[in-house]
Formats: C-alpha cells, structure tokens, sequence
C-alpha cells in the first residue's frame, strides 16, 4: 500500500467537543494504526489473514475492553474513547476492527454484565491483554435475522449440561479460546455459556473464500454433545435480550467505526484528485469531482454529529436500541456511499491495493450485514416510531 499520509476531516471544528483524554487515546490509536496496521494490512487483506501480530498492540491501545472498569483489565474508559477507539481502528480495516469490535462488546461485555464474579476473574483480564481471544456465536445457518428461531440447544444432566448444534459466520471463531454461545434449554429459554478450546467435541472450521473482511478470520462454532461445566453458564441474564444487549454495545462501537472507514476513503480521494493531472489540470479542478468531495465531506460531518450526540446519550445511560440502530444504519450506508463515490475519483488505481478504497468497500459489504441488516435496522425504527413490529 502507499505511504499512509491521511489527515483526519473535521469540517465543524467537532474536536471542541471532546475532552483532553478523549483526544489522547484517539491521537494514540491513530498513530498505533498508522505506525503498524497501514503497512501490514494490505498484504494481509490480499492473503486473507487475520494479522495476529497486532493483537498485542490492540491491548495495549485499550481496544480490548475500553470501558470495562480496571479492576477486571479493562481501560476503564468512556462510550465517547470507545468510539473513538473503534473509529481509528476501522479507519485501517474494518477486519481489524471487528476482531476488537468482538473481544470487547460481545465477549467481554455479556461476562461482565451477566456473568459470575468467577468468571469475570477468570476470563476478563485475560482478553482485556489478549492472552485470550474471543468469539461470540448467535447466528445459525438458518437462523441470522432472526435468531429467536435458533435450534442450538443445552440438556440438564445433573452436574453439567450437554450442547448440541452449531454457529456459522462467527468472526474470531478459528482461534477463539472461549466462545459466548448463545442456546436454548428444554424450556427454550435462550441461555449464554462459555464454550472453551478443547473441550471435547467442539470444533471451529474456519469459513474461506470471503471476498469481504478478508482481514478478519470467520468460521463455524460445532456443538457435538460438548459437556459445559455449570459454572460456565451466564447466570445474571438470560432470553433474548441477553444476546441483543450486547448486539447494542457492537452496533454502538461500529456506527463509529465506519465513520473512519468513510474519512480514509474521502481523504485518500481528496489528496488523489489534487495531484492527478488531466486535460491539464487537476482533476479536483473539475465540478463533477468537486460535487463527489463536497457531498463526502458533508455526509461525514452529519455522521460524525450523530455519533458524538449518541455517545452523550450512552454515557448517560440514555441512548435507546432504536438510537443506535438508526446510527448504525446511517453511518454504514454513508460510508460504503462515499467508498463507492471515492474508487471512482481514483479510476484505474482506485481497483488497486496500491489505496485502501477498494478493500474498506468490500469490507464494509460484511459491516452493512453483520450485526443486524441495513433492513433490519430500517424495521427497528419503523417499530419504535410506529409502535408495530414489521419483522414478522
Ligand atoms: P423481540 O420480540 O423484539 O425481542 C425479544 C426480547 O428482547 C428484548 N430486546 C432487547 N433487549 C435488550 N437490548 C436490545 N437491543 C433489545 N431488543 C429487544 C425485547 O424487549 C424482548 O424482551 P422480552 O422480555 O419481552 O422477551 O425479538 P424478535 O425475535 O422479534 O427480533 C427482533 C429483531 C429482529 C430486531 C432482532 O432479532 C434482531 O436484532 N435481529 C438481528 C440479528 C443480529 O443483529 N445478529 C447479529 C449477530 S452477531 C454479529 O453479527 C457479530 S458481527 C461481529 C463483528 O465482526 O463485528
Ligand atoms: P438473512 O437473515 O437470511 O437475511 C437475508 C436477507 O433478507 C437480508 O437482506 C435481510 O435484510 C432480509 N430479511 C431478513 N428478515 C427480514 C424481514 N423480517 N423483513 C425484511 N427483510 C428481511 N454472527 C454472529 O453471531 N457472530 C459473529 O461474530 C458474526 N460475524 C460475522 C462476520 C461476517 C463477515 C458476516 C458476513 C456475518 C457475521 N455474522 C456473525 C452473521 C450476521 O450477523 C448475519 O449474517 C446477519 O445477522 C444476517 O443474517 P443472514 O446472513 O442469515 O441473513
């Protein structure tokens, strides 16, 4: 990939609204991501490997657990840094992203929440360091929108539980060391349990052939008659809503973290078209690439007002499923839009590995998906303002 000159948009003068800390840690996962993703990424993108080197330097950015408090490893942080965090990070790769996206909101957030004092001692300062990675397994192969239909199901045998079924399109899956599994008891009550390497009869094939977060490794959770100790049962919540609180917190963090997609994209665009010469001029000279830049810059800027007002709310408690549904929904669209609109003002090049345009495009073809569809989001919105359910 080309040197990694970009120069982050703030068309509003939206600094003023964050703190000295919040600058700090944003400032030092910029240069982490700059320093060590940027010159790794693109070859790691072009082989399809999650690059396990950056899992330290995750940890030590506090992308592991931002806002996990620091008795249990975590960074302690607020929702505004966590953003901030996630933002940075995608504006690498939003492979990368997910695999921070995953550890810290839908692993080490439902053990923390829902889990026993044990099980916080035990596995959270271990994937706040990343000495342990994490996976987290709700989608089934014919159960994605819809996961309150899922068939993975837990029998009580006395002194332990017995699991059987399976998970598809789990990020993080081939090399997880615990798995938050989501399965419903003989009263298909939806329970969450911590599924551990080497338990007997559990496997993680991994899924090949993405052509999307290639940089991100996918793969199966397989459940055949797995025995789960009691004491690996999320005791503090279960049903639906257990799996979905989480969804919120990743939903949250990846509003965010498109927005950096979007201004990698714009920038890389906006430096292009100064410096290409046709018909003997730049073609950022040109009104057709201007109205393309113009309406970039502008969509990012809305975008990012969104996000910092919904990361208000969250520190206070007050952000809503609906809010950050509809943040989610925005803020992908925008950037796979701008991506699109970007790759174009490259030509040619905008094809290459040369940029990152083409691969945050692809990637953001899996973020438009994952954790709820853009459908499903829209479907959210019309069921809080309308007060009727369209799901079903
Ligand atoms: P519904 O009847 O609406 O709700 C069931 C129960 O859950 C409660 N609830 C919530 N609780 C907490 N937080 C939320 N966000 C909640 N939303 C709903 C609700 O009140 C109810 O509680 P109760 O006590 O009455 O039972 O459920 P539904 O079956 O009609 O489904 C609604 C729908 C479609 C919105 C939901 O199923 C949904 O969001 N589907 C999308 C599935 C999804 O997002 N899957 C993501 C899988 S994980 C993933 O993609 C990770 S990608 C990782 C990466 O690499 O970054
Ligand atoms: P489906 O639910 O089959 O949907 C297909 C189409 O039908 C979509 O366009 C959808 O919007 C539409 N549709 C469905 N229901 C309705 C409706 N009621 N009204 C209107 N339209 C509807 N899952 C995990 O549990 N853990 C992970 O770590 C994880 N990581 C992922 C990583 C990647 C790279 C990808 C691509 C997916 C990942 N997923 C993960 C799965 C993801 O959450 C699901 O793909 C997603 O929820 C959609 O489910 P589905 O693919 O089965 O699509």
């Amino acid at each position: 990939m080309a040197q990694d000159l970009f120069q982050a948009p703030d068309y509003f003068q939206l600094d003023d609204l964050l703190t000295e800390e919040h600058k700090l840690v944003r400032d030092a996962a910029r240069e982490w991501v700059k320093r060590e993703v940027s010159p790794i990424i693109e070859e790691a993108a072009q082989k399809a490997e999650f690059p396990t080197s950056i899992i330290k330097g995750l940890a030590e950015i506090g992308a592991f657990g931002p806002y996990i408090p620091e008795e249990y490893g975590g960074a302690g942080l607020d929702q505004i840094s966590y953003g901030l965090i996630m933002q940075e990070i995608e504006r690498g790769d939003s492979g990368v992203r997910s695999t921070a996206s995953v550890q810290s909101s839908l692993v080490m957030y439902p053990i923390w929440k829902y889990g026993t004092e044990a099980q916080k001692q035990k596995f959270l300062p271990k994937l706040a360091s990343g000495e342990f990675m994490g996976c987290f397994g709700l989608t089934e192969p014919d159960h994605g929108s819809n996961p309150s239909g899922m068939v993975t199901n837990i029998k009580d045998m006395g002194d332990h539980y017995l699991l059987n079924g399976a998970k598809m399109w789990i990020s993080n899956a081939p090399f997880a060391d615990v798995a938050v599994v989501w399965a419903k008891n003989e009263a298909g009550r939806i329970k969450g349990l911590l599924v551990e390497r080497g338990m007997e009869g559990f496997t993680t094939p991994e899924t090949h052939n993405k052509w999307s977060l290639r940089t991100s490794s996918t793969g199966e959770l397989i459940f055949d008659n797995v025995k789960i100790p009691k004491e690996n049962i999320l005791t503090e919540k279960d049903g639906l809503g257990a799996p979905l609180g989480c969804l919120d917190s990743a939903r949250y963090g990846i509003a965010w973290g498109a927005i950096g997609a979007a201004m990698d994209c714009y920038d890389t665009a906006l430096r292009y078209a100064k410096q290409r010469i046709q018909f003997g001029k730049p073609i950022a000279g040109f009104q057709l690439q201007q109205k393309k830049l113009a309406e970039m810059i502008t969509e990012i800027t809305k975008a990012q007002l969104l996000t910092w007002r919904l990361g208000v709310l969250k520190n206070e408690n007050r952000a809503t499923t609906a809010q950050i549904s509809m943040c989610k929904r925005n803020n992908v669209e925008m950037a796979l839009n701008i991506a699109r609109e970007a790759r174009q003002v490259l030509g040619a090049m905008g094809i290459s590995g040369e940029y990152s345009i083409m691969r945050h495009m692809m990637n953001l073809e899996s973020v438009i998906t994952y954790e709820g569809t853009h459908d499903i989001h829209l479907l959210i919105t019309g069921f809080d303002i309308t007060g009727i359910p369209a799901f079903k």
